[in-house]
């Protein structure tokens, strides 16, 4: 089929259309808009380049085949198209993606892929089969009867099966009016829907009712193979899957060896002679009832069992299903234990391979649950292993206490601890005690300071057993509905105390009341196609109450309703979650469309499939601002840190009690020492070896002094050995012919700190009036650490006393380079020695660092000569063990490269070594290391991290910058979105 897209529209009206359609299964996408939308004179205004703009993203984005223009575009733009389509490749028919999995649809699109667990399909809409929906549609309560089908979808059906087949009933418009009815109401419609009927009649007008792609169920060669083509012809005319029952001439199969023989004749006739997608078609090999008292029922469950794999394994493609409530109507009216029945049942045809079943949607226990004795009962009955089996469960069911009309459970549970019991509730989803063993456990406040911690205790604890379970095929999708109610229901109770707990804190930080309360503001949604949202609730809970604002958009969300949503709330983060394979692809599509729109906001990836290399590699490189994968639900708190008001930070920042702390060394002399020619073969004992090997990609353990371990590494050591000989031979003779020239400068001054910032002076400055030479700025780290932790919110101007200490303080800064490099190396390279032309690189690159180590070295034991007596070896100088730090600009603890400016100009470095600083505020020449020297024993390297808008305010202002010219050069560290 080919799809043809003009329809009067614009390129840029165009996109959604062509989005959607793209992505069907269409063979091909012709699109030739016209150049924009008429004017109000009935021009057109769009130039080619902007026509061809547009175009060209349909076609880099794979959503086009044939391309053109239509009114208003002229030979020009034609031309421009052509052009900017010139490399694109065509469209690819998406169905090669989906290939080999089942495909359904109701309003959303259902995928079976490998990792589709057991699907659910409601029994419980078929007059014959529930008899509230029967009394319901047989007053012709329709709007009523809908509500049978949505507490079944909310209970964990897939998809919904229909049944009116009832003599009273016609059938006919039966159908097609409560199919209607289910259009109507899209949280019912969204799942696809199974036509049940053995009335072909009732089929079709089920089939002209439904929208998207739904199931026929069910056809059978009973009648012939004529009969059964002219239905299946008609049903692939439709576009539907299929079910076929094992039935033929003869009737119904009940071994396994006619089960299967009908199978496959039905499938060679339905490949072979009518192309029949085998991806379309499901089995059902007959569930039938056991425990009748009759000795042929007794082995039904088998032979069903038994076909199933045969099926499977010898029918490629085709799926398998059943209706399993038929397995135990025997046991009517004892729902206990035909709830017991189906759940062993289930358990073994799953793992055998039955992919879908129509079954009570929320009435299945979980198997592990299920009472010992019930449980080998049922075993016993189903593998027909027990003569006695049928008697057994009639008189088990008369002598449990309840009749067997409820699930056999005892209290015995609750006499756990409360953490017991909360996990126990969760995984066996019972409501019941849930708020009061809540509430007990947030009564005890040693335990639980915050109501927080009992979602991250107990309660997180439980989930995951749940996730364990649902994992290893021991629970289903409408239980896992069940314990995530019960975690609703004590996070629900849980919530308004936090709430007053934010409360708490906003009045005690002293905010007022137009301050806006929140951290941020976070849209999650579960994209579009998937349902699963308990990971995305818990997200949101564990944000909410980190004082975030949660837009929550709910699951099968489209893209558009997400980035809308989005902007419109002013969201600072965008989570998407998902939990079936196919919301992969969905979620590097809402990247791509985030990149498209130019947001720039970060995006938080999570759920079951996701994966730090999937979004690393397949959803990263689409989307230019930051894309996090989060590990875990309960986790996405450790990503989405809230950050400390400046001020908070500053109380909680490094303070030094300078009185008891040594008194600062006053330094040899103040100003600056200049260096040139510096001693080559001196620097080169202080090279680290390391990042040499590491630009030839020779990774291994190279410690400085001893045995280089590296060479004796089996698969880099030759290598290693090899490039470091050569590295060798040429540094000697660089430093014999002087190609190298190493020039530097070290400088000291009186220094003292004022809150964030270092005021320098000149010497001998008077502390009360001098006024600085020079001031350098710092930033404060602001993202919130773990409430436990008592580690201080450090900044630079922490490790300087401050001016009204008292204390006299010092600051040093120095900048080093070798000079030559760029020269050889151009020669090398010229020559065509590239690997020279890299080597010289690598070695100024190390000898600039060794130079930076040894020169700090020097100012240490002589020329500040804070610490005279240290006897360090180089490969303590590589552990940091001396004390003092010389951080850079435009490093993790001073993020800002501007500050590289002010070293500059204050030690006039340009002029007194030739230095230069680049348009960028890179060194020129490149290999160059430059910082500032602090002398403390107790100043540390640390990372200012992400910071937020308040401390940029506040930066900027003792900057004499604007916000904008600070935000540039911060952006990597900005903790919010500057765009906004
Ligand atoms: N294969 C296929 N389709 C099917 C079946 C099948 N469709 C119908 C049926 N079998 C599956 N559906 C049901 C629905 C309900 C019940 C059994 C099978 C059932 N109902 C309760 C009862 O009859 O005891 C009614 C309880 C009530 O009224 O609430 O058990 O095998 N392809």
């Amino acid at each position: 089929m080919c799809i043809g897209l003009n329809c009067a529209l614009g390129a840029v009206e165009m996109r959604p259309f062509i989005e959607a359609i793209g992505k069907c299964t269409t063979s091909y996408v012709i699109c030739y808009p016209n150049a924009g939308l008429p004017n109000t004179f009935g021009g057109y205004d769009e130039t080619p380049e902007v026509t061809a703009k547009h175009i060209r993203d349909f076609a880099v984005d794979g959503l086009v085949n044939i391309v053109g223009g239509c009114c208003g575009t002229t030979p020009a733009h034609i031309r421009e198209i052509a052009e900017a389509v010139k490399h694109c490749k065509p469209r690819v028919p998406p169905s090669s993606v989906f290939e080999g999995h089942m495909q359904l649809s109701g309003l959303e699109p259902f995928r079976m892929g490998p990792y589709t667990n057991f699907v659910n399909i409601g029994e419980r809409c078929n007059v014959a089969g529930s008899r509230r929906f029967a009394k319901l549609i047989m007053a012709g309560s329709y709007e009523d009867a809908l509500t049978v089908a949505k507490a079944q979808v909310e209970m964990g059906a897939q998809i919904l099966d229909i049944n009116m087949d009832d003599g009273m009933l016609d059938g006919p418009r039966a159908m097609a009016r409560f199919c209607n009815y289910i259009a109507s109401e899209p949280d019912i419609a969204k799942v696809p829907l199974c036509i049940d009927s053995s009335n072909f009649d009732v089929i079709e007008a089920g089939l002209k009712c439904c929208q998207g792609k739904c199931i026929v169920n069910s056809i059978s060669l009973k009648e012939g193979e004529e009969d059964f083509l002219a239905k299946a012809r008609k049903i692939k005319q439709y576009g539907a899957a299929v079910v076929v029952m094992a039935f033929d001439e003869v009737g119904q199969a009940t071994d396994s060896k006619t089960k299967v023989s009908i199978c496959t004749r039905a499938y060679n006739l339905l490949v072979d002679k009518l192309k029949f997608n085998p991806n379309d078609i499901i089995f059902d090999p007959n569930i039938l009832t056991i425990g009748t008292g009759m000795e042929e029922h007794d082995k039904y469950a088998i032979h069903f069992l038994e076909a199933t794999k045969t099926i499977k394994d010898t029918l490629k493609g085709a799926k398998v299903s059943g209706g399993l409530s038929n397995l135990s109507f025997s046991f009517r009216g004892m729902d206990a234990i035909r709830e017991a029945m189906h759940s062993v049942f289930l358990y073994h045809a799953i793992k055998i391979g039955m992919d879908m079943g129509i079954v009570n949607a929320g009435n299945l226990p979980v198997y592990d649950d299920i009472e010992k004795e019930l449980l080998q009962l049922c075993e016993d009955i189903i593998w027909n292993k027990d003569p006695e089996a049928t008697e057994k469960l009639l008189k088990y069911a008369q002598t449990t206490a309840k009749g067997g009309k409820k699930v056999i459970q005892t209290d015995e549970w609750r006499n756990g601890s409360v953490e017991e019991r909360l996990e126990y509730a969760l995984v066996k989803g019972i409501e019941k005690y849930v708020v009061e063993d809540t509430e007990e456990a947030k009564a005890n406040k040693e335990k639980y300071p915050r109501p927080l911690h009992i979602i991250e205790g107990p309660l997180m604890n439980g989930m995951k057993v749940v996730g364990e379970l649902f994992g290893a095929g021991k629970m289903f999708l409408p239980q896992v509905i069940k314990s995530a109610r019960v975690m609703k229901k004590s996070v629900g109770y849980l919530i308004p105390f936090m709430e007053k707990e934010r409360e708490e804190i906003k009045a005690a930080t002293g905010s007022t009341a137009e301050d806006n309360p929140y951290q941020g503001t976070i849209v999650i949604a579960t994209v579009k196609g998937d349902v699963h949202d308990i990971g995305k609730n818990i997200v949101g809970v564990v944000l909410g109450c980190n004082n975030f604002r949660v837009i929550d958009l709910g699951v099968m969300t489209p893209c558009d309703k997400i980035l809308r949503a989005a902007i419109e709330n002013k969201a600072d983060i965008i989570g998407l979650s998902g939990l079936i394979t196919p919301s992969l692809d969905e979620m590097i599509f809402v990247a791509k469309e985030m990149e498209r729109l130019a947001i720039k906001l970060p995006l938080l990836i999570g759920g079951a499939t996701t994966s730090r290399t999937h979004t690393a590699v397949k959803i990263a490189p689409r989307y230019s601002a930051p894309v996090i994968h989060c590990l875990d639900a309960s986790k996405s708190v450790v990503v989405e840190r809230r950050y400390l008001s400046l001020q908070q930070a500053r109380d909680k920042g490094f303070h030094i009690d300078w009185l008891t702390h040594p008194r600062p060394v006053k330094p040899k002399f103040f100003g600056t020492r200049v260096f040139k020619n510096y001693d080559l073969e001196k620097l080169s004992q202080y090279i680290d070896w390391k990042p040499f090997f590491d630009v030839w990609q020779l990774r291994g353990k190279y410690p400085n002094r001893g045995f280089p371990k590296i060479f004796n590494d089996k698969t880099v050591g030759e290598e290693a050995r090899k490039v470091y000989e050569d590295a060798q031979k040429l540094l000697q003779v660089l430093i014999r012919q002087r190609k190298f020239d190493a020039r530097g400068i070290l400088g000291i001054w009186p220094a003292q700190s004022v809150q964030d910032d270092i005021l320098l002076y000149s010497e001998e400055h008077d502390l009360h009036s001098s006024e600085p030479i020079a001031t350098f700025y710092g930033l404060r780290q602001q993202a919130e650490k773990d409430s436990a932790s008592t580690d201080p919110y450090y900044c630079l101007s922490d490790f300087i006393a401050p001016l009204e200490s008292g204390v006299r303080d010092y600051l040093g800064m120095f900048a080093v380079a070798i000079f030559g490099v760029e020269e050889l190396s151009k020669a090398y390279e010229n020559k065509g020695d590239d690997y020279n032309s890299i080597m010289v690189k690598a070695l100024g690159d190390r000898l600039a660092e060794a130079f930076a180590e040894e020169l700090h070295e020097r100012a240490r034991k002589d020329l500040w000569g804070y610490c005279g007596d240290e006897t360090l070896d180089v490969a303590d100088l590589r552990k940091i063990r001396y004390e003092g730090i010389r951080p850079a600009p435009g490093y993790p603890s001073q993020p800002d490269h501007t500050e590289k400016i002010t070293m500059w100009k204050l030690g006039n470095i340009e002029e007194a070594t030739g230095i230069k600083l680049t348009e960028s505020l890179a060194m020129s020449p490149a290999a160059a290391v430059s910082g500032l020297m602090f002398s403390s024993p107790l100043s540390k390297y640390f990372a200012v991290g992400k910071i937020s808008r308040d401390q940029v305010e506040d930066y900027s202002r003792r900057k004499h910058l604007t916000v904008e010219e600070v935000q540039k050069w911060l952006g990597p560290i900005l903790g919010y979105d500057s765009e906004e």
